[in-house]
Order: structure tokens, then sequence, then C-alpha cells
């Protein structure tokens, strides 16, 4: 009897264990990476059953990612979109068989309806956050900026892109003399700022880098370096996310200012969807509005070993 008894609490334990797809973009950076760890430790902690999937940054992939877990019958969808458009008919068959999907870290350009919620940050006000920053370091001086964007198309890049550019307006001496993809990887931040290198006379006309994201910076420093040029002195750096490996290159004088993201999006994620299983509460969206910048003068060793063991 007491054998029986156990197996159906434990049947009853599993039968109410929540399955959740998760659609991840890639691990094209050390933030995304950090939030796929945060993602399962959240998902081990909390009992939930997590079915993860790796787009390796393609649109494609995540479709059929989306369409597999329709077809498995999860209980709820994790969707950090790596670009902005085509999602509506892949969301469309998750309405239909009323599988709540929540987005992480990225928005859509689709009707609200096709998605439960959102996690994330204004990435607009990030870009301004980095921009201001800039403005007044160089405090009047001229300063001609190289800006590395991120995935072309992805909300975020069009968005802090705009941010730094509403900064600037008012300051026509801080000028975005070049602006190109490097695809939030390191590789790419070097080949790109590689080649901003070679068409600005060596890089003496380059006074500054905007990076989208703390990774294309690391990979800039890296070609400023290679340059015979020293980052953070003669190419002053600015970027997004606060990842360890940038706050130690601030630490060494070779980077400047990054404007932190936080990597738990799945916490207010799986909240919401704990919340809507319970009860049917529909969450509003989360997004965060008071990114900080952190600098050289905010201790970067310090918050370097705070965060080098966050699965970054
Ligand atoms: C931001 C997120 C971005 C990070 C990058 O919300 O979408 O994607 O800033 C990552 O590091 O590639």
């Amino acid at each position: 009897l007491l054998a029986a008894t156990v197996a159906s609490l434990a049947f009853a334990a599993a039968a109410s264990a929540q399955t959740v797809g998760f659609s991840q973009i890639g691990s094209e950076s050390g933030w995304r990476a950090a939030e796929t760890t945060l993602t399962k430790q959240q998902a081990e902690e909390r009992g939930i059953d997590l079915k993860f999937s790796d787009a390796q940054q393609k649109q494609e992939n995540q479709i059929a990612a989306i369409r597999a877990f329709v077809a498995q019958g999860v209980d709820a969808i994790l969707l950090a979109p790596v670009v902005a458009t085509g999602w509506d008919s892949a969301l469309e068959e998750a309405k239909e068989s009323d599988i709540p999907v929540i987005l992480l870290d990225r928005q859509i350009d689709a009707s609200d309806d096709l998605y439960m919620t959102a996690v994330g940050a204004d990435s607009v006000h990030e870009g301004e956050v980095a921009g201001g920053w800039l403005v007044d370091t160089v405090d009047g001086k001229d300063c001609n900026v190289v800006e590395l964007q991120g995935t072309t198309g992805s909300s975020v890049a069009i968005e802090r892109k705009e941010g730094f550019e509403k900064a600037i307006a008012d300051h026509p001496n801080v000028k975005i003399i070049r602006s190109q993809t490097g695809d939030f990887t390191r590789s790419g931040g070097k080949e790109v700022m590689e080649s901003f290198i070679q068409a600005e006379n060596g890089g003496e006309n380059i006074c500054a880098l905007f990076a989208h994201n703390d990774d294309m910076a690391v990979g800039a420093i890296q070609a400023i370096k290679e340059a015979g040029l020293q980052p953070g002195k003669d190419i002053l750096t600015v970027s997004i996310d606060g990842v360890p490996d940038y706050f130690k290159a601030m630490a060494n004088g070779e980077a400047n200012a990054t404007v932190e993201l936080t990597p738990n999006m799945a916490g207010p994620a799986f909240d919401a969807l704990e919340a809507y299983w319970a009860d049917g509460t529909m969450p509003q969206k989360f997004i965060q509005t008071d990114s900080k910048i952190y600098t050289q003068a905010d201790d970067p060793e310090g918050e370097y070993e705070r965060r080098k063991g966050l699965g970054y």
C-alpha cells in the first residue's frame, strides 16, 4: 500500500510538471550564454521541464522549433526572436493550440494578441544612455564615432541605434562616421573594426566606438590594439550588456563604459507563467527602463569578479 501511495504521489507530481519550449537565438555572445544558463537554472528550480532549442541565429530554425513545440503540445513557449518580423504564422499556430508565448529580450512587429507578454529592457533608452555618456565625456570636443550594430533587423539593434542618435542629435561635435553590423559577435566586431581602422587613416580619425553589445566591443578592442592604438584612450569605447570580459577590459584601462542589461529574463517570464497556470492571471509587459551605466570609476575589477561565475 505504501509503495502504491508513493508511486501515485510521484505520478501526480510529474503530471503537474509543466513543459516549456525555449527557442533561443544561439550563443553569439556572453550575455546570450548567461541568459541560457539562467533560464535552465530557473526551470530546474521551479520543477519546469524545459525543452531547449538553439537556432544558431537563424530565424527559420526558430520557426521550426516553435512548430515542433506546438506539435509536442508544450504548456508554454519562450521565444528570444532573432529579428523583429516574420513570426505571425508560427505564432498563429501556437495561439490556435492555446499555447502562451512569452518574448525574451527582444520585441517583434506583430499584434500583441500573438504573445502573452514580453520581458526585456527599453533598448532605445540603452542607446540614449550610451550616447549621453559619450557627449558628456567629450565635453564639446569633436568626436568621430564608429558604430558596430547588432544583428540586422533585430529590435535591439534598431532601437539602440535610434537611442544613441537621439542622444547626440543636439551635439554636432559628436558624429557617426561609419556604421556596420558585427552581428553581436566578437569575431564580427573585430573584423568590422579592422575595416573601420583601415578606412579611417589607420584609426587616427576615430575618436570613439559605440558597440551595440560588449562582445563586439571586446573583438574591436583586439583590432585597435593590433593597429598599434590604445583602446580606452586613443579610441574611447562604450557598449551595452555588462559582461565580465568587458569589465576586465575596463579594469585594464582598455574600455570605458557599458550599459548593464540583466540576463535574467526567465525569472519574470516563469513568474508570469506560474501566475497564469495558477488562476489565469494575464501579466503586463515587463520592460526594464532604469539601465545603469558602469565606467572605470565603478570598480570594474570588482564587477568582473562578481559576474564571472554567473554563466556568461
Ligand atoms: C539584448 C539582446 C542582445 C544582447 C546581445 O536584449 O537581445 O542579444 O545585447 C545578444 O549580447 O546577442
